[in-house]
């Protein structure tokens, strides 16, 4: 069978048929603290049993860099839905559908199998030359709108206008800033993907966000990594709310799709789904030509990647922003420092673009120390070895899971001065020139790098530096700063909090500059 060559070699914590080191795990700590706090017991790298999975946990930023980049292909793999599920597991989730009569078991990855049609999409799908194929199709095409950056800033920067006037036009009370959040990072994805725009409030913007939502609660209950695999057996009705929701997103991005397939032309492409579908017939621009390796994508792969860069392009960023601004509550005078910059360098006569992103060095660092702090997804996705490898010196075989766990690097006390702080400086040296310390990897590295890094920097920074430009962030009188521990759902979030907002000068008319139309 495929276990791992000398399970012995990496510190193992003890495990037991079926259960795996469950009885080790100790009281529910969410993954990346408990991979943490076993990491100073273990040492920076040691193995476990998820269930009946070896896997591996890596705490250290150079075991780190081993897996991600320097064997970066060999462990480029995702756990597989279909294979990997070994009898073990079955004959349990027989006798627990049986004990629990009312329950519908969901066995690992089947989440994500409903998810993605089977690992048709790009962050769940195991290594293949048709995944690779697929993700430099999804990748070539977020350059294209990132290359020509004026087309994408435009895009961001009519979301941020409309943020911008939502929440002003709301200054009288504290209110929790996450929806209007989400709607204005969801109409960034809806233009990239698809070429709509939303007003505030219109039935199809709601509509995505409404299932978005069903999606990603359902999903949080399964957990990406199941430490606890009962957790795996969700009610009927959970199940049912998923398959709910996929029919309704799918049922919008089919529209959608047909919708392009009938209008599309041979000129450039207007969206990601244009460049889908014209990567489904050629083997993409100025590209080696593979011959028809492109007539691997299916209809099925364009929407599972549509629906992809939804979910990660909404989720992720805008947690993003409300870590950052739920650390700009506690730390005013970090908000302060970053209006002044703005004020030196951009002035309020105009609004921020992309060219001022060299200018704005402290604004960077703020967003950097953001992502350390509470990176979104604080044990990335599960990577397996494709290939019989190496660890820090030691074999690992095969189809062994490897969990890189970025809070622990991120929150090294050998790596990062006083680690538990939200210290925006560390970003900069000793001459104010921005640094980026290697251990710094909020979005991964390697050949599964995140294909958003650059949309999602974009993104950050022009969000926050319009929103700090215009406004200003306080807490409601008498209300306790938010909660900074988080709950990780299907990513790591802050608790709801309030916010109060106030013009800043100049901006008292929303989002257009008072005076200049
Ligand atoms: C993968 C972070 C925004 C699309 C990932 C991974 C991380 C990450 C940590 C996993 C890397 C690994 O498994 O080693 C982030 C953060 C974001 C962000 C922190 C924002 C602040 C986005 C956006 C998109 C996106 C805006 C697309 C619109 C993806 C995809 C993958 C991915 C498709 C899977 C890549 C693969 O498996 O090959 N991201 N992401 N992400 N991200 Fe992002
Ligand atoms: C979020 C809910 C969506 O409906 C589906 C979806 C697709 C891609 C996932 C995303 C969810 C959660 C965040 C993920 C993203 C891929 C990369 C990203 C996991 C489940 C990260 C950074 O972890």
């Amino acid at each position: 069978p495929s276990g791992p060559l000398d399970p012995s070699s990496i510190p193992c914590l003890p495990h037991l048929p079926v259960l795996g080191s469950l009885p080790w795990l100790g009281g529910g700590l969410p993954p990346h603290l408990l991979f943490t706090q076993l990491g100073h017991r273990l040492g920076p790298l040691f193995a476990l049993y998820l269930g009946p999975h070896y896997t591996v946990v890596v705490n250290s930023h150079t075991h780190a860099r081993e897996v991600l980049l320097q064997r970066g292909r060999d462990f480029a793999g995702r756990p597989s839905m279909v294979r990997g599920r070994g009898l073990r597991g079955d004959i349990l989730d027989l006798i627990i559908s049986h004990l629990m009569k009312q329950t519908v078991c969901l066995s690992d990855q089947v989440t994500t199998e409903l998810l993605t049609r089977g690992g048709k999409d790009i962050a769940f799908s195991d290594y293949s030359p048709l995944w690779k194929f697929h993700r430099r199709l999804v990748h070539n095409s977020f350059t294209l709108f990132g290359e020509g950056t004026s087309r994408l800033q435009e895009v961001v920067l009519s979301a941020v206008d409309s943020l911008c006037a939502e929440l002003l036009s709301n200054q009288t009370c504290g209110f929790d800033p996450s929806p209007a959040v989400t709607r204005a990072v969801t109409n960034v994805v809806c233009r990239l993907v698809f070429s709509s725009t939303y007003r505030p409030g219109e039935k199809e913007l709601q509509e995505v966000i409404r299932y978005n939502n069903g999606i990603v609660e359902t999903i949080a209950q399964g957990g990406l990594v199941d430490i606890f695999p009962w957790m795996k057996y969700l009610p009927n009705r959970s199940l049912r709310k998923l398959k709910e929701c996929i029919t309704i997103r799918d049922h919008l991005l089919s529209s959608k799709l047909q919708e392009h397939k009938e209008s599309l032309t041979d000129g450039e492409p207007r969206d990601l789904l244009d460049a889908l579908l014209k990567g489904q017939t050629s083997s993409g621009r100025g590209q080696k030509s593979h011959g028809s390796e492109g007539a691997g994508i299916t209809d099925d792969h364009i929407l599972m990647t549509a629906a992809e860069a939804f979910g990660a392009g909404v989720e992720t960023t805008s947690t993003t922003l409300l870590w950052i601004l739920a650390y700009l509550l506690h730390h005013p005078e970090v908000q302060e420092r970053v209006q002044r910059e703005l004020d030196e360098q951009v002035g309020a006569e105009r609004p921020v673009s992309v060219s001022d992103r060299g200018r704005l060095p402290y604004l960077d660092c703020v967003i950097n120390e953001g992502m350390r702090i509470r990176p979104v997804s604080p044990v990335l996705i599960p990577h397996t070895a494709m290939t019989h490898s190496s660890i820090g010196g030691y074999a690992v075989s095969r189809g062994t899971r490897v969990l890189v766990n970025m809070w622990s690097i991120h929150h090294d006390p050998r790596l990062w001065d006083k680690p538990d702080l939200f210290l925006p400086d560390r970003f900069l040296d000793d001459q104010g020139q921005r640094v980026t310390p290697a251990c710094f990897l909020p979005f991964g590295a390697g050949p599964r790098v995140c294909v958003g890094e650059s949309l999602a920097r974009l993104e950050l920074f022009l969000f926050l530096s319009s929103l700090l430009q215009r406004m200003s962030f306080r807490l409601p009188d008498g209300d306790p700063p938010p909660n900074l521990q988080g709950r990780l759902g299907v990513v790591l979030q802050p608790l709801p909090y309030k916010v109060i907002v106030t013009p800043r000068s100049g901006w008292e008319g929303g989002a257009t500059k008072v005076g200049s139309g």
